[in-house]
């Protein structure tokens, strides 16, 4: 089984300005793109997709915790309902569009330890998989073992099931062409990353981040903000040598051609092993 995982980033759904508003017409033509890039693909591929948080997750998550400073049980009910809606919603849209999916609900099958995934439980998924499921998982709360509950970021769960199921690509799609060197919608002069090479050692788990822009490496980076969390959690969990895309899931074409081949413009990462 050749598995690819997609994470349609929360940006791209849903509206980050509006609380719980969807991005309908931009999640129908992403429905109507993945379905028409199946139809390419060997019955032997499968696809998996975790959408993120958006303003069904984002905007409640820090709700609490700037009131609370810390997630509680009843912050565990209200996130994972207003996830779990979301999920609902998209699983059903692509079943209008006649794509066999389904959601699982993430805080039922990830246990976490400081933020991390330590426990997981993926039969389901790879039931769904085998019998040609599309399983759709989720950026959510979960239980976690020392700070009792935590946020399950999407990303953490592209890169735990992108190394339990071997994945031959990586797709996530967000709003913007890749990594950049700098915001790109507030600095003109960023430049695109065109291939970021993560080195980790398979005896002590230590690894090195080194970019590439224009040809010239540059062997640090400066590994903060929302969509370096791709890059962390890529780090962290990877256990195999992997390869994935960070491109604009906004632009019309490049989910499908993402799926196919590769995106036109994004950065790749790729993990090796040594
Ligand atoms: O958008 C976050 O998932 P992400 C999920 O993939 C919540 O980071 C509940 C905020």
């Amino acid at each position: 089984m050749n598995v690819i995982v997609l994470k349609l980033g929360g940006s791209v759904i849903t509206d980050k300005n509006v609380e719980n508003s969807i991005k309908w017409g931009v999640l129908k033509r992403i429905g109507n793109e993945i379905k028409s890039a199946l139809q390419h693909l060997s019955g032997n591929t499968k696809l998996i997709i975790v959408h993120g948080g958006g303003s069904f997750g984002h905007p409640l998550a820090s709700k609490f915790k700037r009131i609370k400073g810390y997630y509680d049980s009843e912050a565990f009910i209200a996130i994972r309902e207003n996830m779990n809606t979301l999920a609902s919603i998209i699983s059903l849209l692509l079943s209008c569009l006649g794509l066999k999916a389904s959601h699982f609900q993430s805080s039922s099958l990830f246990i976490l330890n400081k933020g991390r995934i330590v426990k997981a439980f993926l039969d389901p998924i790879t039931y769904s998989l085998e019998n040609d499921i599309i399983p759709i998982l989720y950026g959510d709360i979960a239980v976690d073992l020392s700070r009792g509950y935590d946020i399950l970021s999407g990303d953490s769960i592209v890169a735990y099931l992108a190394n339990y199921y071997n994945a031959i690509k990586i797709l996530y799609a967000t709003d913007v062409d890749g990594v950049y060197t700098d915001n790109p919608k507030v600095n003109p002069l960023a430049k695109r990353i065109e291939r970021i090479i993560i080195v980790k050692s398979s005896i002590d788990g230590k690894y090195t981040i080194s970019t590439r822009v224009k040809g010239d490496i540059i062997p640090h980076m400066d590994v903060t903000g929302g969509i370096y969390r791709k890059i962390l959690d890529l780090a962290q969990y990877a256990r195999r040598d992997l390869i994935a895309y960070i491109f604009n899931g906004l632009i019309e074409g490049n989910i499908f051609r993402a799926i196919i081949n590769k995106p036109e413009e994004c950065t790749v990462v790729e993990v090796k092993m040594r």
